[in-house]
Order: C-alpha cells, then structure tokens, then sequence
C-alpha cells in the first residue's frame, strides 16, 4: 500500500466529517467517530426483525404487508431571523442513519420485513452552500452511509406514495420535522393506514449501548470527568457562578468533547436547593459550596456528572457531616447496579438509605414513624435516584423504570439532600446547603458496573486535594 500515489483530486467536503477530510476524528469505514457502516447497519436490521416480531403478533395479514418505517431528521433551528442556532440531530433519526444534516430522512420497507433502506438528504445547491456551507448530497450521503438507495429529500412524499405500504410505523403525533411532515408524509397518512408507534421500538434498541458505544460514552465521562478537577483548582474564597461555568464549558470543549450535553447547573449556596437552577450568575461566597451537575457531548454521546463542592477549597464540619451522608448513599445505589435490577428498585433503596441518614444527622427527630422518615427522604430529594442515559442526558423516555436492568444499559445514579435556608425545622447548620453526587455507569453482566465518571475526585480527601491544585 505504501506505493500508492496520493490522488490528484481531494475528496470534496460532506455535509459533515468524513474520513477523507477529517482523518483526525473519523476512520475508514465509519459513519460517524467510533461508529461503522456495519454498526448503522446492524441496527436498521434489528429495527427490521422486532417490527416483523410484532407484525406476526398482529396476524396473517399484517405479517405479510408492506412495512414503510418513516423517520425524520431535524430542521434548522433559528435563534433571530436567519441566524440558526448550532445544529443537533433528532437522535431517532441518527441512531438509525449517522446522517448529521438537516431536511432529510430514512425510509425502510420490504414485504413482511422492512429490510431495505432509502435515505433522503438535501440536494447539492451552490448558492445556499456558499453561506451554509457544503452538503453530501445523494453521492456523497451514499459513500458515507453504504446505503446505496438516496433521493433528495423533496423526492420524499412522491417515493412514499410509490411504496404503497399496508403497514405504516411513524411517530406522527410529534413530528420531528413539521415542515416536511405536512409536505411529504401527511397526504400518505391520510390515505393510507393508521401509522404505528416507532419510538418505543428505537428506544428499546437505543436502551443497550454496543462496545463501540460504550467507548465513546467512557470518552464522554473521562473528559467531564477531567473538566470537573480542573474547575475544582479555582476554588479559593468567593468566585463568580459564571467563572466556573466557563471554565467547566472550556476544559470539556479542549479535551475534545464537542460542546457541553446541557445547560449546566452551578449553584452556590443556598441555590443548589433550586434543582435547575441555570442562571449562574451570582457570587459563591467563601465558605459555601457549590453544586455542579455538568456533561459533555461527545459524538452524539452524552455524560451527566455532579459533584458539589466548598469553594475555598475546605469542607466545614456541617458540609462534610451531609456530603459523607449523601456519599454513603450513593455508593450503596451503585453497588446495586447489577443485572435485573431496576431503576425503581434502586430509588426505593436510595429512600430508605436517605431516610436513615436523615435520622443520623437530627434532621428528623428519632422518634418519627418509619413512614414519616420516607416522607422526609421524598421531601429532602424530590427527584429520583437517575434516569438511562446515551445519546440523550434523559436517554430512551420510553422505557419504564420499572424495567430490570440489563447488561450494556448505561444509568446515572445521583442522590441528594437539599436543604433550604428557609427550612426552620432542621438543625441551623445544615439550612443552606444542597449537596448531590452523581456518577455515570454502564451495567455489566459481572464485576459490577462500570462506573464512567470515576475520574471525578469524590471523596472528600480527593476534593480537597483537588481544590488545592492551582
Ligand atoms: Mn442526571
């Protein structure tokens, strides 16, 4: 190979990275960083066999239909007039395809299993890429893809009509992309069959991360991981809410991630009791903490990490009494991250434990009934113990949390304690302080889960040695 002579035409940009012109992010035979042709493909492919699975659950006539499976990408999104804002994929549509432009579509059919694919993407267009800047087109969507089959996506509705399907699967209840929804996929819903849901099929196959995915979220949680210690190194007395946002924003963006998962939560004070707090703009005062729920996206995979820390760098004797409480909690909820587990089984621990810790510290009285003391855990941390993750912070909402776990599902585990300042009943020095600990964790089949967010100093000697770096 080493004699090859380099070609004498570059490959032309795509509407997105492509291993021709992003060798540093993207390899040979990937869609998308981290994930290949053979990956895209093998998830259309079981998309295919659990539509065929529920077809067959339907009867004879169902089981022999036309599937036509329809699902949108995103539009452009604007922030004022014609200025968009940064661009981000309906997850659906590029779990199933990796195509990162706007105003296109992925359509699979086949007679009892809709085992073909169609792709539809915005036509070349000199005059609208001079601004926005190049597009793949049909050419270069299919190179990139391997899926052989690409209109433009104003061929969308005259295609879907020619497909003449007797089984519709299409979330039309939200269309992800209302424009080419009423011009394109409405006249064959009138026409045609009452479409079935799509989403909770995605989502069931959305729910078990791949090796492949697996890395690139360990990637996700090493570089918030990373960014967490690095924002720790600021904490010398007072400091500005929008300092340590910025920093945070900086170190994930440096380590590769490609821009922060959400707005982030950095509360000081008494405002970590604000669950979405996003303002960010006050000043911590020394002697508080901060509350920092932050995570990055790294090639359409998230982190979601919190970690609440003093500013001047030392907890006080009432800080570390209700940080080592919530501590304690949150690593016997991740010690129960196992297979067939749920994520309901494991709030209900988490309640339980909290309940107990709240007992400890004098935040309710001894003598409280067991039941009172659960009401307290629900009133001292009113949300649950976590939530799936992937692609999206709330990864997969379709599935139930109620539902055991599996080897390759990827959960947070974040419980809290938050106490107002305005709340009379607890002991005067906890008033004020909010603290949650979450980590990122992929279930295993043994060895416990694989915790990605390990990197994030924790404990409290490990904060504070953090907090000392300069
Ligand atoms: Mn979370």
């Amino acid at each position: 190979l080493w004699c090859l002579k380099p070609k004498t035409v570059p490959p032309r940009y795509l509407g997105q990275p492509s291993p021709f012109t992003h060798p540093h992010l993207i390899k040979h035979g990937e869609v998308t960083p981290g994930l290949s042709q053979i990956e895209y493909e093998l998830r259309r492919h079981r998309l295919a066999s659990l539509i065929e699975a529920q077809a067959d659950r339907l009867g004879p006539s169902a089981s022999s239909g036309t599937h036509v499976v329809i699902v949108l990408s995103h539009p452009t999104r604007y922030m004022t007039n014609d200025i968009p804002y940064p661009f981000h994929q309906n997850q659906d549509f590029l779990y199933l395809s990796g195509i990162l432009e706007p105003d296109s579509a992925l359509v699979l059919y086949g007679k009892g299993r809709p085992d073909q694919a169609i792709l539809f993407v915005p036509r070349r267009d000199p005059g609208r890429e001079l601004w926005d800047g190049p597009r793949s087109g049909k050419d270069g969507a299919a190179a990139l893809t391997g899926i052989e089959r690409v209109h433009s996506t104003e061929e969308l509705g005259i295609v879907l009509k020619a497909l003449k399907g007797t089984l519709l699967w299409y979330d039309s209840s939200q269309p992800a992309h209302p424009r080419l929804h009423q011009a394109h996929v409405s006249p064959v819903l009138e026409a045609g069959p009452m479409p079935r849901s799509l989403r909770p099929l995605i989502h069931s196959l959305r729910a078990l991360k791949s090796s492949a995915e697996v890395a690139l979220m360990q990637e996700a949680g090493r570089i918030t991981a990373q960014a967490f210690r690095r924002t720790m190194t600021l904490s010398q007395g007072d400091v500005d809410e929008a300092v340590l946002f910025a920093k945070f924003d900086f170190e994930n963006r440096i380590h590769g991630a490609n821009f922060l998962a959400y707005p982030p939560v950095v509360a000081g004070g008494n405002r970590a009791n604000t669950l979405h707090y996003i303002n960010n703009n006050q000043i911590i005062k020394d002697g508080e903490m901060v509350l920092l729920d932050g995570g990055c996206e790294y090639f359409g995979y998230v982190s979601d990490i919190t970690r609440t820390w003093p500013v001047n760098g030392k907890f006080s004797p009432a800080q570390a009494e209700l940080y080592e409480a919530v501590l304690e909690v949150q690593r016997s909820c991740l010690s129960l991250c196992s297979p067939g587990v749920s994520l309901d089984n494991i709030y209900s621990t988490m309640l339980a434990l909290l309940g107990r810790q709240l007992r400890q510290l004098g935040i309710v009285k001894s003598s409280t009934s067991d039941a009172d003391v659960l009401k307290a855990a629900r009133r001292f941390c009113p949300h649950h113990v976590g939530h799936y993750l992937g692609m999206d912070v709330h990864d997969t909402p379709e599935l139930s949390r109620s539902q055991p776990l599996q080897p390759g599902m990827a959960i947070t585990i974040e419980p809290g304690l938050y106490i107002c300042e305005d709340n009379d009943q607890a002991p005067a020095r906890f008033r004020g302080l909010g603290v949650r600990i979450e980590d990122d964790v992929v279930i295993r089949e043994k060895g416990g889960p694989l915790i990605l967010s390990s990197d994030a100093p924790k404990t409290i000697a490990d904060v504070e040695q953090a907090c000392a770096q300069r």
